[in-house]
Formats: structure tokens, C-alpha cells, sequence
């Protein structure tokens, strides 16, 4: 790495890698600072869905495209506490709670997140939000709630980002960033893969990420869900390959980042997944619903695992 940070040449180097030589490097890199065969368990849910004014192509909650999603009212604390308290007898041991907002706005909703945080963490869970931007102020709030993590992905590149998004801009989302980092909050930022992007897009989002001081602590790679009504339904399906691709340049380039083989999983074999585990992934989104679409179901995840020798990640002390 220079001074300066990972340059664009090294990280296209690393993804063009033949497979065998790139699984070589991130299984090293990976064995040296993780846990052997640990898988963290995360579990999602949605606390207010749909209707959302931003226009990211992909996404189904966006009330610019006629989906099957339609906006609901927030869910309540005590829904989200029994949410929580299922998803931690199931082995979970990370919560994240999504809205579908542009921004967190001050008031009562915001208020009521804020309780959701401090129930969950009162399970022992560690506690996740995505909430869209947020200010400094705000992430403090979430800090003294006793938030560990805020989700907040750069989706793509910062030169492909208008093609997907043009309500918000790539440094609104690393602005965002800072102030979740200036707060004291770990940061969840990764991206999608399957929306139409060059390899060049793909390198340049976890050259950005890899480039973040401190890097983040976790880094989803998302396949993209492809959703009827929005304008990427009818993009090919992601070749699983490619997924590897990604998990191994970000284990790479970010050794102690917690890389989470995200959405798209009910469309990878049980082999690909596993090969991504090997290429470094060491979470999932557990649980058969990520945010409004259908994910695994928690027996066949269980199932994978164990047949793998894998274990999930001890619950949290005390
Ligand atoms: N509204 C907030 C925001 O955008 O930051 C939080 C919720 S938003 C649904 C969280 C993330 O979900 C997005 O940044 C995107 O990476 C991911 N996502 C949304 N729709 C997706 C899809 N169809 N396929 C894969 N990932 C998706
Ligand atoms: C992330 O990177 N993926 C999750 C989580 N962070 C919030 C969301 C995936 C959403 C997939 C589409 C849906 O279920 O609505
Ligand atoms: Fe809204 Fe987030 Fe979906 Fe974009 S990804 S439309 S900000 S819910």
C-alpha cells in the first residue's frame, strides 16, 4: 500500500488474478487475521419499508418504481424487541434494523429508533441501523443509544454512481461515513455487484472502501436482487464467480474487515457460497427474509454449516 492508499492498477491486478492464484492470497490473508471456520450470524429486519423519495435503480422500496413493495407504517418497539428475541434464539447475534428513508429527520421516528437500539442491545445483540444519511449529531444519539454499527453502502463506483442513484450524490454517502465514524459507531459500507458495472466500477468501490482510515469493520458484497418494477429487473443474473471475485479483493485488501456474503444468496448454490466463505467471507444475513425479499431459510444456513465445519460466531459476553 502507498502512502496515499491502495492505487487503482494494484486492485485490477488482484481481481484479474487467476482464480486459483487469487484464492491462494485471500485464504492466507484470511487464516492470518480471522478466526478459523467462524461465520457471524446477522439477522435483518425491516422497520419501515416502502416509499421511499430516493430513486436507486435497484432497490424495490423506492417510491419512484411500481413494485410489489408499498410503504407501511413504522413498526413498533415491542415488534421489533420480539423480532429480536427470535432472531437471537436462532443463533443470531448481530440485529440490523433498515428503513426506507433518504435521511434520518429529528422527531418521534427518529425517537422510536433510538428505543429499538437500546432494546436490542439489552438482549445482548449487537445492534445494526440503516437509516440513509444521518449528521454528526444524530449519529451520537445512536452512540449513546449504544449502537455498534451503522450501515451505509457506496453501492458502485464513485463514476458510476449517477447512472444508479441521481437523487443523492457518492459524497453525500462518504460524508454520511464520517460522521457515523466521528461518533464512535463501526462502519457497514459495501456495495452491490450485478447492476450493469465494469470490472473497473467494481475495483474502483472496494478500492474506495480499502482506502477509508480506519477501513471499515464490515463490508457487505451484495448480488444484486433483481425486482420487477425496477429499472435493472432485466439485467442478467450475477455470475458466482464473480462474487468470489469481489470477497477475495476485499479480504485482500481489507485483512480484519468482516466481509458479509449479502444479498443474492437464493440464487447461489450451496457450493458457490461455500467457496465464497473460502475466499473470505465470514457473515451472512440469516433469517428467510433480508429486507422485502426472500433470503435462505435459517434451517438450510444451519444445514451448510455444520456440513461445512463451520461454526457461528460465539454469542456476545455478558
Ligand atoms: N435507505 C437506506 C439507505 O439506502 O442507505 C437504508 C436501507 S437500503 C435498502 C440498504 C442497502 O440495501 C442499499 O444501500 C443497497 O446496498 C441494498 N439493496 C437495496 N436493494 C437491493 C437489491 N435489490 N439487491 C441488492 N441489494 C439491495
Ligand atoms: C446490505 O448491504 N444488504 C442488506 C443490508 N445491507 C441492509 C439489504 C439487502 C436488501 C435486498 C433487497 C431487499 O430485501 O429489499
Ligand atoms: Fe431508499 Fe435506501 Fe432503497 Fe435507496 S436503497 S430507495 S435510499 S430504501
Amino acid at each position: 500500500m502507498s502512502p496515499t492508499g491502495y492505487d487503482r492498477a494494484f486492485v485490477k491486478s488482484l481481481y484479474d488474478l487467476p482464480l486459483f492464484q487469487l484464492l491462494d492470497r485471500s485464504r492466507a490473508v484470511h487464516t492470518a487475521h480471522h478466526a478459523d471456520n467462524e461465520v457471524q450470524l446477522c439477522t435483518l429486519l425491516s422497520v419501515k419499508t416502502g416509499g421511499c423519495p430516493e430513486d436507486c435503480a435497484y432497490c424495490p422500496q423506492s417510491s419512484h418504481y411500481e413494485t410489489s413493495v408499498h410503504p407501511e407504517r413504522m413498526l413498533d418497539v415491542s415488534a421489533v424487541i420480539e423480532s429480536a428475541k427470535r432472531a437471537k434464539e436462532l443463533g443470531s447475534t448481530r440485529f440490523c434494523m433498515g428503513a426506507a428513508w433518504r435521511e434520518v429527520k429529528d422527531g418521534p421516528a427518529f425517537d422510536r429508533v433510538i428505543e429499538m437500539v437500546k432494546g436490542v442491545k439489552s438482549l445482548g445483540l449487537e445492534a445494526c441501523v440503516t437509516l440513509g444519511m444521518l449528521t454528526e449529531n444524530q449519529a451520537k444519539k445512536l452512540k449513546d443509544a449504544g449502537l455498534d454499527a451503522y450501515n451505509h453502502n457506496l453501492d458502485t463506483s464513485r463514476e458510476n454512481y449517477r447512472s444508479i442513484i441521481k437523487t443523492r450524490t457518492f459524497d453525500d454517502r462518504l460524508r454520511t461515513l464520517e460522521n457515523v465514524r466521528s461518533a464512535g459507531i463501526t462502519v457497514c459500507s459495501g456495495g452491490i455487484i450485478g447492476m450493469g458495472e465494469s470490472v473497473d466500477d467494481r475495483c474502483e468501490m472496494l478500492r474506495t472502501l480499502a482506502n477509508l482510515l480506519p477501513q471499515p469493520e464490515s463490508v457487505p458484497i451484495n448480488a444484486l436482487v433483481r425486482v420487477e418494477g425496477t429499472p435493472l429487473h432485466a439485467l442478467p443474473p450475477v455470475d458466482p464467480m464473480d462474487m468470489v471475485r469481489m470477497i477475495a479483493v476485499a479480504r485482500i485488501l481489507m485483512p480484519r474487515t468482516r466481509v458479509r456474503l449479502s444479498a443474492g444468496r437464493t440464487e447461489l448454490s450451496r457450493e458457490a457460497q461455500l467457496l465464497c466463505m473460502y475466499a473470505g467471507a465470514n457473515s451472512i444475513f440469516y433469517g428467510d427474509k433480508l429486507l422485502t425479499t426472500p433470503n435462505p431459510e435459517e434451517n438450510e444456513d444451519r444445514d451448510l454449516i455444520r456440513h461445512a465445519g463451520l461454526k457461528p460466531m460465539a454469542p456476545l459476553a455478558g
